[in-house]
């Protein structure tokens, strides 16, 4: 069909990668039609990439009806955008590409339950087998930090629509309304030319003032943490969700406190936190060129599984959480280290596993106490996260005292580029699940290790 031949076509292209910075250039030049441009290409190119990688996947995991779901959301999504190709760009069609996107956006906001609601059928209804089990990691990986990069260029765009174009091009559009719609005289158009001249100075001279006063006494007045150091009330240096000057303290206490509010209600109490920078306590902010949402996404989750580790090991005074952050010519590095007793090595790879983080789900039924971390996808997807900007998440722990999870971010903005999975013959390889015989004694796959040397 016809979509498909387009798949075929969009497919071929690499995705572009984008730095924070050229996000940043990007978003301060804002050009909605220029963002338009790229985007018509770039989603397809996106959407294409991955959708190939889903053909490829098991059939039994295609079969299972919540990845049959996924699949069809990724056609009609595919589908809707090609159909601007061949448009111009005039205000009527920026405005209707826009709405597009945040439809898509919205339709895409369950694939993460979806796919994981795939995987636990599957593993209801099949025996699956360790070679099956790598090509879902893989691909899983994969998709879940396509769609990371797709939810960020959709973002961008509308931050693109939203802050630069909004005021000044529904004034531009209002004229060319009129101008459609009436002859206009030269004494009107001179009015209007005059009206637009001070429209938009005070407009300019206004929103300097505001920037000047919230910079300097935003942060004194405190908005309330969270929404001070995520959404960055605090005068808009925000450039769609980037934040030049992210905060990353400030970060971190807001996760912690909105995970300690789940954790005095669980288990009515919780641990202190002891936030540290380059190893010695300070209020000073530690600024960094990111995105201060997916930074707090990390954060709140491995400061509920410290949480939970911590309250589940010891009845009374909780030793405290320490947050240690530091910053290098390359990374900053956010290390939080927790006593909760640790985990095994055996465990800790499996943490980073979906196969695994598909734990039974608690009872629907017990909606009151909300647990405080399943261990669901939160790992797995918060070190895509981190990945994302080349960054990375790890885990190290000592069983029987604590563990250490380390977030580390590219310090320089123009290093942080997106990491972005790219189809091609190479990514093809990993769906045809060869099973690998084991080259070290006594490893993962015991049937191999039995069949020596039977592998046709
Ligand atoms: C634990 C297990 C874990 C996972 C992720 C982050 C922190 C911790 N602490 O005991």
């Amino acid at each position: 069909s016809n979509v498909t031949k387009m798949l075929d076509f969009y497919s071929q292209f690499n995705p572009s990668p984008l730095s924070i910075k050229q996000f940043i250039d990007f978003g301060l030049n804002a050009c909605e039609s220029k963002s338009f441009l790229f985007l018509r290409k770039e989603l397809p190119v996106r959407l294409a990439n991955i959708m190939k990688e889903i053909a490829l996947l098991p059939e039994n995991l295609l079969r299972m009806p919540s990845v049959g779901l996924v699949n069809q959301w990724y056609e009609r999504s595919f589908e809707e955008i090609i159909q601007f190709e061949r448009m111009e760009p005039d205000p009527t069609i920026l405005s209707s590409f826009c709405e597009r996107l945040v439809h898509i956006r919205n339709r895409h906001a369950d694939v993460v339950q979806t796919m994981a609601q795939g995987v636990l059928e599957l593993k209801e209804s099949h025996e699956v087998d360790p070679g099956t089990e790598n090509s879902i990691q893989y691909f899983l990986d994969r998709f879940y930090m396509s769609r990371i990069s797709i939810r960020m260029l959709i973002n961008q765009h509308i931050h693109i629509r939203n802050c630069h174009a909004d005021v000044v091009q529904t004034m531009a559009q209002g004229v060319l309304e009129l101008k459609e719609s009436h002859e206009v005289d030269p004494g009107t158009e001179n009015s209007i030319q005059y009206f637009l001249d001070r429209f938009y100075m005070s407009r300019i001279s206004i929103r300097m003032l505001i920037n000047q006063h919230t910079l300097l006494f935003g942060e004194q007045i405190g908005v309330g943490p969270r929404t001070a150091s995520v959404t960055g009330i605090g005068g808009d240096r925000h450039i769609g969700s980037i934040d030049p000057a992210c905060d990353v303290a400030a970060v971190v206490r807001d996760a912690y406190e909105n995970a300690r509010f789940l954790c005095d209600r669980y288990y009515l109490a919780s641990p202190d936190l002891q936030l540290l920078q380059d190893g010695v306590p300070s209020q000073q902010p530690m600024p960094i060129v990111y995105v201060p949402s997916h930074l707090y996404h990390m954060l709140f989750e491995l400061f509920k599984n410290s949480m939970r580790a911590t309250m589940e090991s010891h009845e009374s005074c909780p030793p405290p959480i320490t947050v240690n952050i530091t910053r290098g010519q390359e990374d900053v590095s956010v290390k939080l280290s927790d006593r909760g007793g640790g985990i095994p090595r055996s465990v800790s790879d499996l943490l980073f596993k979906y196969m695994y983080s598909t734990a039974p789900q608690p009872s629907k039924s017990d909606m009151h106490t909300v647990p405080l971390a399943g261990y669901g996808y939160g790992l797995p997807i918060s070190r895509l996260y981190a990945r994302y900007f080349h960054g990375d998440l790890m885990l190290v722990s000592c069983e029987g005292y604590g563990t250490d999870a380390v977030i580390y971010l590219k310090a320089l903005s123009n290093e942080a580029n997106e990491l972005l999975p790219v189809f091609n013959r190479t990514s093809t390889k990993f769906y045809r699940p060869v099973t690998q015989l084991a080259d070290w004694s006594g490893s993962l796959n015991t049937s191999n290790a039995q069949c020596k040397n039977r592998d046709k």
